[in-house]
């Protein structure tokens, strides 16, 4: 059989192979599908356009023997090739996938080799934003009943990684747009979209196609949570066991938030049983975040007692609305993580709620329309500072609704915030944007501003 390969750098390959099994992309997705089939007793190639990608010298460590071709451009399938496996990262619209698709090889990505080769019950959250910190919170609360969880999907663990020796009672898989696009068969005892803003439109031709990506999780589903303040959601009519959760009481919602004589309240069916006050996780995005959590861990009839204990303690993942210090009356919050338009707006409205103060913002944009941040920093944002190669997008849909500045790196924009700030207020990154342009991830931004208001210090 053959398998040809043509080299981005003009070199021209032809190999024999007999692989059922292609993996198109050798990052960390890559590298657990190539294990994993490995694991199976599967023949696999895996391929990727880029000369050198992260995971290519673990895979050689790993599996010596393994074909693997980098640098390409192209390649051609043979016979013998039945399933092509997406990394989430690949788009299918890729020339190398729309070929193997009209070749008839079915294109699935490492969710669906995952929910083919498990019984174990599955619970699935995907939603713009707050997948993270919901996906943590359940698992916590799994495991403090006593319940054998793993955790992973786009969180980091890739989910074959999970799929080791002996059966947990729970997974608990966050999913991205990305993954559920090549997915099929997961058939999820309780399926979450948290909430639906726009993100990755570089990826998807409009927002509804973006939605339709993460209304996949719904496909075979046993129950779902929905979020009823969200018009797109609440308007979907899953053929499954639906429960609905609401920031406000007069959503007709099973789960929503209720203010009575002053305090804020978490409510189940009518109980208010949690006062948003003794959640650790502070913002009212983070209250929405702990009612999904009660909502899914409901269906497994884990005690109250046990939810109330593990949200009075989780106080929120790194660089997510995280304080990483207060100096002369200013607290700095790292929200690096707030990579879209609808995390910033969540993150300004909870940061900026009482008090006033500086945004600093920006990156790579993924064409975001930046001018639903206008209405957010009306009142609340004196002075934006903007970093990254999408800084005068933002600068323009942000003209006129607050004092605009411009920064070469996190330090500068840090320094320059620290001038701007008076006591009592906040500075805030939250970029609204993904980080690749200026750095290898959220968390290395994070940790770029958290060291930079350090300096200040010794500054
Ligand atoms: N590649 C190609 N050709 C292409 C595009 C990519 O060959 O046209 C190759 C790259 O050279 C690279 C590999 O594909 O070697 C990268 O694959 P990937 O981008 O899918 O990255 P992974 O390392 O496999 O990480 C993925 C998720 N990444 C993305 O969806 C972009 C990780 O989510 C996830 O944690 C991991 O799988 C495990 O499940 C990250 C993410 O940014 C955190 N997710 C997006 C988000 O949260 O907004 C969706
Ligand atoms: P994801 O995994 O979907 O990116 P995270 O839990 O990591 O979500 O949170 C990312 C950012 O999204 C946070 O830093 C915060 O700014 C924002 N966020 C978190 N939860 C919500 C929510 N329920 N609604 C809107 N924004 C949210």
């Amino acid at each position: 059989m053959l398998l040809t390969v043509d080299s981005a750098c003009g070199r021209m390959t032809t190999k024999s192979i007999n692989s059922p099994y292609i993996v198109f992309g050798l990052g960390k997705t890559g590298l657990s599908c190539a294990r994993f089939l490995a694991q199976i007793g599967e023949n696999f190639t895996v391929i990727d356009t880029h000369e050198n990608p992260s995971e290519l010298e673990n895979l050689k460590k790993l599996m010596p023997d393994a074909a693997v071709f980098t640098g390409i451009s192209s390649y051609t399938p043979t016979d013998a090739c039945e399933y092509l496996v997406l990394s989430p990262g690949v788009a299918r619209s890729h020339p190398i996938v729309a070929d193997a698709l009209r070749r008839g090889i079915e294109v699935i990505g490492d969710i669906e080799l995952f929910a083919r080769h498990t019984n174990a019950p599955v619970v699935a959250i995907t939603g713009s934003n707050g997948k993270s910190t919901v996906v943590t919170m359940v698992s916590e609360i799994l495991s403090g009943a006593n319940l054998k969880v793993r955790t992973g999907g786009n969180l980091g663990t890739p989910a074959l990684d999970l799929l080791s020796p002996g059966q947990p009672d729970y997974f608990v898989l966050e999913l991205s747009s990305f993954q559920l696009e090549s997915t099929q068969s997961l058939a999820a005892s309780v399926a979450c979209i948290l909430n639906v803003s726009a993100d990755h439109m570089d990826r998807y031709k409009d927002f509804s196609s973006y939605v339709e990506a993460k209304q996949r999780i719904y496909n075979n589903a046993k129950c779902v949570v929905l979020n009823a303040d969200d018009e797109i959601l609440r308007d979907l009519r899953p053929a499954c066991e639906a429960y609905f959760i609401s920031e406000r009481p007069e959503e007709a919602a099973d789960y929503w938030i209720d203010t009575h004589d002053g305090t804020a309240w978490l409510v189940a069916g009518g109980e208010r049983f949690m006062r948003v006050r003794d959640l650790a996780a502070r913002g009212i995005h983070n209250a929405m975040n702990a009612l999904a959590a009660v909502a899914i861990t409901d269906r497994m009839a884990i005690p109250r007692s046990v939810q109330k204990r593990v949200l009075a303690s989780f106080s929120g993942l790194p660089h997510r609305c995280q304080t990483v210090a207060s100096r002369h009356g200013v607290e700095w919050i790292n929200d690096s993580k707030g990579t879209n338009v609808g995390a910033t707006s969540a993150a300004i409205r909870g940061v900026f709620s009482e008090r006033q103060g500086v945004l600093i913002a920006g990156g790579r944009g993924k064409d975001a329309d930046f001018s639903v941040l206008a209405g957010d920093v009306d009142g609340r944002v004196h002075s934006v500072i903007l970093i990254g190669e999408d800084a005068k997008a933002i600068a323009a849909s942000l003209e006129g609704h607050t004092n605009i500045h411009f920064a070469l790196t996190m330090t500068a924009a840090v320094q320059l915030a620290a001038i701007l700030a008076q006591p009592g207020h906040a500075v805030l990154l939250s970029p609204a944007c993904a980080s690749f342009d200026m750095f290898e991830g959220f968390e290395a931004r994070g940790y770029a501003f958290a060291e930079a208001v350090k300096e200040l210090e010794s500054a």
